[in-house]
């Protein structure tokens, strides 16, 4: 196995979607097939938060959703929980950056996927040097669904990292809908990643082929 190319992982980018079971009000299984029928591209594990679960109900959940993402042939990413992804031999993992430091999660990773979170051109440097195949940049809009989520930054930090020569796959994250998805593509992102905008949605698949048509849109016009 080799690194995924930026090609292959700007296409995985496009509609990202990320859920925990707290992230729903109906069954999260049902919700994520629906999403998964519909075109979902890449698929995070985020298990985090109020009434998250633990221990072997969390090992659990994920493995039916990494059951569920391999039946619609969905990447799986795992948020932060490193030791949880190399047990279930998932594709890759999300890290913050309060989390382990990226370079020695892509030692621990080998060829699977890495994600960083980046608020600036600094830490997207620094992320590239490490080893991300991706680096998400949020919150783009404001958002209810992370409590510790920095300050909004509308498109300006990814025109920044654009304006500077940054190259490699990039999603934004935080308050994205159908309706601004358009505007983050434009202005140099490779997708969308988004929680509430499916999870809480009453036609999951609905708004999957919404959100992937206002990216396909913004791409357009990048
Ligand atoms: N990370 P929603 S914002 C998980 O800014 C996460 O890094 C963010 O949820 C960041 O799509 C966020 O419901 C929450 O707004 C995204």
């Amino acid at each position: 196995m080799s690194r995924i190319s930026a090609d292959e992982m700007r296409q995985l980018l496009k509609v990202y979607f990320i859920m925990g079971s707290n992230n729903c009000k109906e069954n999260p299984l049902k919700i994520a097939e629906e999403a998964f029928k519909a075109g979902v591209t890449l698929f995070q594990f985020r298990e985090k938060g109020n009434g998250a679960l633990t221990g072997e109900a969390k090992y659990h959940f994920a493995k039916e959703l990494q059951h569920l993402c391999k039946q619609y042939d969905v990447p799986f990413i795992v948020n932060d929980d490193v030791e949880l992804a190399l047990e279930l031999d998932a594709d890759g993992v999300h890290i913050g950056q309060d989390d382990e430091a990226a370079e020695q999660v892509r030692k621990k990773l080998r060829d699977k996927i890495l994600g960083v979170s980046a608020h600036n051109l600094e830490e997207a440097q620094q992320a590239i040097e490490n080893g991300a195949d991706y680096i998400g940049i949020g919150p783009v809009f404001p958002t209810s669904t992370k409590e510790d989520a920095k300050e909004v930054q509308g498109t300006s930090v990814i025109r920044v990292l654009k304006e500077n020569g940054i190259t490699i796959p990039i999603v934004g994250i935080g308050g994205i809908t159908p309706e601004n998805a358009e505007s983050i593509c434009e202005a140099g992102s490779d997708g969308v990643s988004v929680i509430t905008a499916i999870s809480h949605a009453s036609s999951p698949s609905g708004r999957v082929q919404m959100l992937k048509q206002a990216v396909e849109r913004g791409i357009a016009n990048q």
